[in-house]
């Protein structure tokens, strides 16, 4: 099992496409195992966006994801890194293949509605920076005992 770090961009947000991808990850079997509604800070955005500090387009894209909230979540399935970053499609809106989150929802390179862990490492590193090691939940089947 693995678990992979989700934002729901401030674009998900305000088009009010949260619930419609949300189900996208349940219908597909990922369990969501911790998740919050937040303001993404620029120091945060900083820290999440490293690799990208020094590219020309980071100003413009710390200013779209502290723009509104964003949700953040932790899903957890077989290969959920590989899986999720499958369903979200090409990172360019405009070249995700029909089909895919971003392919059928976003026609932009910049506000592309969801960001994924996209290895390992990088889900380790994300996942420990939204979320304490307390707002896990575990995701086996805690109803199981109220049926009757
Ligand atoms: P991804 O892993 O698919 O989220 O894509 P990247 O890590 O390559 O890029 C991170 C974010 O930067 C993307 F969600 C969109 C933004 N971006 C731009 O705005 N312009 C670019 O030329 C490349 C990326």
């Amino acid at each position: 099992m693995q678990r992979t770090l989700i934002l729901l961009k401030p674009d998900c947000f305000q088009r009010r496409l949260v619930g419609e991808i949300l189900s996208r990850f349940e219908r597909k079997g990922l369990n969501i195992v911790a998740m919050k509604l937040i303001q993404v800070t620029p120091e945060l955005s900083k820290q999440h966006y490293a690799e990208h500090a020094e590219k020309p387009f980071y100003p413009s894209l710390e200013d779209f994801i502290t723009s509104a909230p964003v949700v953040a979540l932790a899903l957890e399935g077989l290969d959920a890194i590989a899986v999720v970053r499958e369903m979200l499609g090409a990172t360019n809106g405009l070249k995700a293949a029909p089909g895919t989150i971003r392919g059928d929802f976003s026609s932009s390179r910049q506000m592309n509605l969801v960001h994924a862990s996209d290895s390992p490492e990088s889900a380790a590193r994300e996942l420990d920076l939204y979320f304490s090691k307390e707002e896990f939940v575990d995701s086996k089947d805690e109803l199981a005992r109220f049926m009757r």
